[in-house]
């Protein structure tokens, strides 16, 4: 069980009160997409995935990018719970989708160069290291009803 302490938990919440989850949520997942082009073999009925352009305006992408981290934005209300709030989600990523774990890992660290980068100096290697646990925590979770 990870144990949270109230400030960590308000130095995530700071910084994402501050995110637009539709525009940070579409540059991850176009990230994964480009940056490790093995993901987008789940992806192969969302159109054109060609090349960097096709995948960085592709309308689909950005709405999936939107969805996966509005549900991030769950574990970010409740840190502590995240193992029983993604129950179901982990269930769906192992069964039906079978998205290989590792990925879960790789999106996080896109999402800390993606902050990184949006919030420069306020991005301090504290509030990296709340993210950093966070986006462990989120992968465990994804990860944890795989068989
Ligand atoms: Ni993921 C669908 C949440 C990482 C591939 N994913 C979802 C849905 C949510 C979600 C929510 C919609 C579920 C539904 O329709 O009921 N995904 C998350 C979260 C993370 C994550 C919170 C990590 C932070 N997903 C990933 C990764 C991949 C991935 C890393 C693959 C590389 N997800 C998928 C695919 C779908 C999906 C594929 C189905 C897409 C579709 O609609 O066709």
């Amino acid at each position: 069980m990870v144990n949270w302490t109230t400030e960590e938990k308000s130095t995530i919440c700071t910084i994402w009160n501050k995110v637009d989850v539709a525009a940070v949520g579409g540059e991850c997942l176009c990230r994964l997409l480009i940056v490790y082009p093995w993901t987008q073999r789940f992806f192969i009925n969302f159109g054109n995935l060609s090349t960097a352009a096709a995948i960085s305006s592709n309308a689909q992408v950005k709405a999936h990018g939107k969805k996966v981290f509005t549900s991030f934005g769950d574990a970010v209300k409740n840190p502590e719970n995240v193992k029983e709030i993604f129950g179901k989600l982990s269930e769906l990523h192992c069964d039906k989708l079978h998205v290989d774990p590792v990925n879960f890992k790789l999106l996080g660290d896109i999402l800390i160069t993606v902050l990184a980068a949006q919030f420069g100096k306020e991005f301090t290697p504290h509030v990296q290291a709340c993210f950093q646990k966070l986006v462990g925590v989120v992968a465990h979770a994804l990860a944890h009803r795989y068989h």
